[in-house]
């Protein structure tokens, strides 16, 4: 089988373990090959840290696209995370129709925030936006923060019920025309895990959880289920994949008393996941 390629549409945070520099070395360990367009440079991620640069590259996005293009380069799978602005939003949208053909799966990660709170740098109305990007996905994975803000309604704090989570999924999935791949359920105090819905069929997977909040971990899911999804997973299983990963790589991370906004040690648990989408 030829080489799958995906291209990868994220910030570069230098330091804290998110966007590209963990969606490039988890979907590498894939064996596919990932090709970046770096939407922005910052010193750090925005969680926690002050003082953080931030060299913005809205103008380059295009530009690389179109150069893509004119070489006839082909992407089995495009994945989008952090975009830092409304109009980086809409030039990933163009991006994608540009670099996209029949074949190629496109997965969109509506990166704004977590636990009921916007990050950093985001207007209240960025979700509304954000939504418009996620027509344009076959796949989301949005968190329940993301899902809840993106239909316009408040934030839940967990456990939830079944009844919320499906409603929840099953509106995003008619407003997006997309499956729903959503993280941050749980139904009960110790669980954590994620709920997938594929064309009227739901799916819900749950493990224990960690007591431990690591920054990153979202973006470590999404690029775990990109990765199983174009290594021939379907969505259910590519789920449980990466539900199953990230917890593995909070468990390792909890061994060390690291900063929490340091991200996971996802590095140690790179062979297990070899291992899984064998
Ligand atoms: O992990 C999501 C993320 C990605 N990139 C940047 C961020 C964040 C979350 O805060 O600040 C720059």
């Amino acid at each position: 089988m030829p080489q799958k390629r995906v291209a990868a549409i994220h910030d570069i945070s230098g330091f804290g373990k998110c966007s590209l520099t963990v969606a490039l070395p988890i979907i590498s360990a894939a064996k596919i090959e990932t090709a970046v367009i770096p939407t922005a440079v910052l010193s750090t991620h925005t969680g926690g840290f002050k003082g953080y640069t931030f060299r913005d590259l809205t103008e380059d996005i295009l530009p690389i696209a179109k150069h893509w293009k004119s070489e006839n380069l082909k992407f089995d799978g495009i994945y989008t995370g952090y975009l830092g602005s409304k109009k980086q939003v809409s030039l990933v949208k163009r991006t994608i129709n540009l670099l996209k053909d029949e074949g190629t799966l496109v997965v969109v990660d509506p990166v704004m925030g977590d636990h009921g709170k916007l990050y950093a740098g985001f207007a209240p109305d960025f979700p509304k936006e954000m939504l418009t990007l996620c027509e344009s996905a076959h796949i989301i994975v949005p968190n329940i923060t993301e899902a809840s803000f993106m239909l316009g309604e408040d934030y839940l704090e967990p456990p939830y019920t079944k009844e919320y989570v499906e409603s929840l999924i099953k509106r995003l999935a008619a407003a997006t025309g997309a499956q729903v791949v959503l993280t941050g359920v749980c139904f009960k105090k110790g669980e954590i895990g994620a709920s997938v819905y594929k064309n009227g069929e739901i799916f819900h997977y749950l493990t224990e959880r960690e007591d431990a909040v690591f920054h990153g971990t979202g973006d470590v899911f999404a690029s775990a289920l990109t990765a199983a999804l174009l290594s021939g997973k379907n969505v259910f299983d590519a789920a449980k994949i990466a539900v199953d990963f990230t917890v593995l790589c909070i468990k390792k991370t909890l061994e060390e008393n690291s900063d929490r906004r340091y991200g996971v040690n996802f590095e140690s648990c790179l062979s297990d996941f070899m291992r899984i989408l064998e």
